[in-house]
């Protein structure tokens, strides 16, 4: 191939690259008030740093073609630091393997650029085969820790597809130097483990989610609660369901911690997911409650429903009718910014306030759990709106 060929290709995937990566963002209008969705992604596999992906030598690569490909960007931590928005984006490769890579930006929304490199991870003994959904914690410790799901093959039985699910713990003071302490020792699977920003009565308190597998069966299981004495060698001995699966809810088949939980005036706010089934699948929304200052592990306020559901174009890619989130940040101003990543494809923001979400969490009916509860909610909201609302 011509060396012009080589030059125009990569002129056009640089043009490519550029448009995507340096498009402004802007909050779409919102009828529910809450929170703002963005008319675009804030991250998407085409977001990757070309040298990540490209070899860029004529003699070695004259097509210029991409040599290791992005299929996703997906489920990210959040936090906010030095005046930098820091996402550690959970990236996957054509391979199926995910990695971590970080992505700063200055406003939360858009120009997200990602470090020069992804985070190369510290090994343990035990390699992961695959690591995935890094929950990012500023702790009073002093530390900022990055909890995350290590997956390796369950040689226990005979089936390629089974897998057993680790949480695997980091921390870091800068995102470029890490430290990998040994997994978590549990005396189940966990995914979707979260610490806890604060110490409680002098321990670490991580919201967890002990299951058999992928899906749990039967009844039991949610989000638990485990206090642990050193995240250097943390083990769980002992272990409280705090926010359980309930039928017929958004959290039927299973539900998980999200983003580490916000301190509010009123409480913990958590930004949860939550599981049911249906005749295409899985559905995944996000779902929030919140828990007591002086008892993080006690819910004080549950509003009933999902907060967030998948829409329209949000539905297609890998894994269709699934949002998930394990980021969110508060900057100094209470702006609230959620990261989610819609059909474990590309992440998207919504923005919104402390205090919207705050009122959200207290003022939403809870779940009554019949249709009967859920039609009382509507009659009082009515007859409460009698003298206020006229028709126009
Ligand atoms: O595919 C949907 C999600 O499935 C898993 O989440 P959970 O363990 O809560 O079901 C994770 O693999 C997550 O990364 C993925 O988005």
């Amino acid at each position: 191939m011509s060396r012009e060929y080589f030059e125009n290709r990569i002129k056009e995937v640089t043009e490519n690259h550029k448009m995507v990566t340096s498009r402004k963002n802007t909050a779409k209008f919102s009828i529910n008030g809450v929170f703002n969705r963005y008319k675009y992604p804030v991250l998407m596999r085409e977001d990757i740093p070309l040298n990540w992906r490209f070899d860029y030598s004529y003699e070695r690569n004259p097509m210029f073609l991409e040599r290791i490909r992005v299929n996703a960007i997906m489920n990210s931590g959040a936090i906010y630091l030095d005046g930098k928005y820091i996402l550690v984006a959970r990236v996957e490769g054509n391979d199926r393997k995910s990695y971590f890579a970080v992505a700063e930006s200055d406003n939360g929304v858009d120009g997200f650029k990602f470090r020069e490199r992804p985070i190369v991870l510290p090994k343990v003994e035990e390699i992961d085969t695959n690591v995935y959904d890094m929950r990012l914690t500023q702790h009073e410790d002093g530390w900022i820790y990055g909890l995350f799901c290590s997956e390796r093959k369950d040689t226990s039985v005979d089936d390629t597809s089974s897998a057993v699910a680790k949480c695997g713990i980091v921390r870091t003071k800068d995102f470029d130097t890490w430290e990998r302490m040994p997994d978590l020792i549990s005396p189940n699977q966990q995914r979707n483990v979260t610490l806890h920003p604060e110490f409680v009565d002098g321990k670490y308190l991580l919201y967890t989610r002990p299951s058999d597998g992928f899906i749990d069966v039967g009844s039991g299981g949610g989000i638990g609660a485990a206090f642990v004495d050193s995240m250097e060698n943390a083990e769980i001995k002992d272990e409280k369901i705090i926010d359980a699966r309930v039928y017929h809810t958004v959290k039927e088949v299973k539900n998980g911690a999200g983003a580490t939980p916000i301190k509010t005036k009123e409480g913990w706010l958590h930004v949860a997911h939550g599981v049911r089934n249906h005749a295409t699948g899985l559905r995944y929304v996000l779902y929030c409650f919140m828990t007591a200052l002086d008892d993080p592990t006690k819910v004080i306020y549950q509003p009933g429903g999902y907060f967030l559901a998948p829409k329209g174009a949000e539905r297609d890619g890998d894994v269709s009718g699934c949002v998930f989130s394990n980021g969110a940040i508060v900057d100094p101003d209470g702006n609230m910014f959620v990261y989610y990543a819609s059909a474990d494809t590309r992440l998207h923001v919504i923005s919104t306030t402390v205090d919207k979400m705050v009122d959200y969490c207290m003022n939403t009916p809870e779940d009554g759990l019949t249709t009967h509860t859920s039609v009382e909610n509507i009659c009082n909201l009515i007859d409460a709106n009698k003298d206020y609302y006229k028709e126009v």
